[in-house]
């Protein structure tokens, strides 16, 4: 157990149940607060989690949304779910209520916690829990292409027959319909993607097809994603509470393009310690612009 460990789920669905269960496991947490606005959700998800609790030696139990908001971490994961053929920015009306109130609701939020959130849109939701919460840019994160970067690296470490740990390569800009890879600035073991000569074959449209279209794969089968967002928004708590400095994409906002969005960051105890900015070819750069030009239109909304 270290300090900086006491981290609120609010939500306490699929995916905040997801969450709190691969978090236990790390045991790098004092207590984790689930918080929901169903009291039966929050009684029956800590009995079930309490069991696998007691395996992992991680308190874990329900809290009311003021206490939430006296955590080292907040975790945001209330909310409705895409449903099939349904983009995420479709969420909006109906999260930026639950947002509003999510956050209204644990005020005031301790001057020094981190929020993350994973609510979809989680790029606009982001923006919007800033506004909201007061807090420092630096300390509101989104979970943003993370998790579509776990994928592209998976994808491209049985295409280059290598552990996706050793890939390089990151997704940028929205968690959403306008992310793009950053091909040119990808690399395995400090050697460009593109100098290899397998780089030649992949079909870059039916991999980032891939990539962006495997939530909604997911979703027509089994009508929700849950243990890969589980998994990376553990990653993210890890990375915080033990100040890794470990670099992510993130969604957080961004200088250069005026929005908040996905770039690689380095993260630790007060969030958000620097964002790179990846070199990209042209075409790239117009990808992310775009990207950019889209997410802040709807921004601009809120
Ligand atoms: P779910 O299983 O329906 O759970 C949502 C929970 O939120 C329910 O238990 C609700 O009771 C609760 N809730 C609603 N309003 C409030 C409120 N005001 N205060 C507290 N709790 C509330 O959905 P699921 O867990 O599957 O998904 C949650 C969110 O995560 C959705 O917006 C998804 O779109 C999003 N995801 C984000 C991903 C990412 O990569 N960022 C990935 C997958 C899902």
């Amino acid at each position: 157990m270290v300090s900086h460990s006491r981290v609120a789920i609010v939500g306490a669905g699929a995916v905040g149940a997801s969450l709190a269960y691969a978090l236990m496991f790390k045991n790098i947490c004092s207590e984790i607060l689930i918080v929901d606005v169903s009291p039966d959700i929050v009684k029956a998800q800590v009995l079930d989690l309490a069991d696998a609790a007691s395996v992992s030696h991680t308190r874990i139990r329900g809290a009311a949304p003021e206490e939430a908001g006296q955590a080292d971490i907040i975790v945001i994961t209330a909310g409705a779910k895409q449903r099939d053929g349904e983009p995420r920015t479709k969420l909006i009306e109906r999260n930026y209520r639950v947002l509003k109130n999510v956050i209204g609701s644990m005020q005031p939020i301790r001057e020094d916690a981190v929020i993350l959130m994973v609510s979809n849109p989680v790029d606009i939701l982001t923006h919007i829990a800033r506004k909201l919460s007061g807090l420092p840019a630096n300390q509101v994160i989104g979970s943003g292409t993370y998790l579509d970067t776990t994928r592209l690296c998976v994808h491209l470490g049985e295409f280059f027959d290598v552990n996706p740990q050793s890939i390089n390569a990151f997704v940028l800009g929205e968690h959403g319909d306008s992310q793009m890879i950053a091909w040119d600035a990808a690399t395995i073991g400090g050697q460009p993607l593109t100098s290899f000569p397998e780089y030649q074959n992949i079909d870059k449209k039916k991999v980032s097809k891939i990539v962006s279209g495997k939530a909604m794969e997911i979703i027509r089968l089994k009508g929700a994603t849950f243990y890969g967002i589980g998994a990376c928004a553990a990653d993210l708590v890890h990375t915080i509470v033990l100040n890794k400095k470990v670099v992510h994409p993130v969604s957080v906002f961004v200088e250069k393009y005026g929005v908040t969005f996905s770039m690689p960051a380095k993260i630790g105890w007060e969030g958000i310690q620097h964002v790179y900015d990846v070199p990209l070819n042209k075409e790239e750069e117009e990808r992310l612009q775009a990207s950019a030009d889209a997410l802040r239109e709807i921004e601009q909304l809120y």
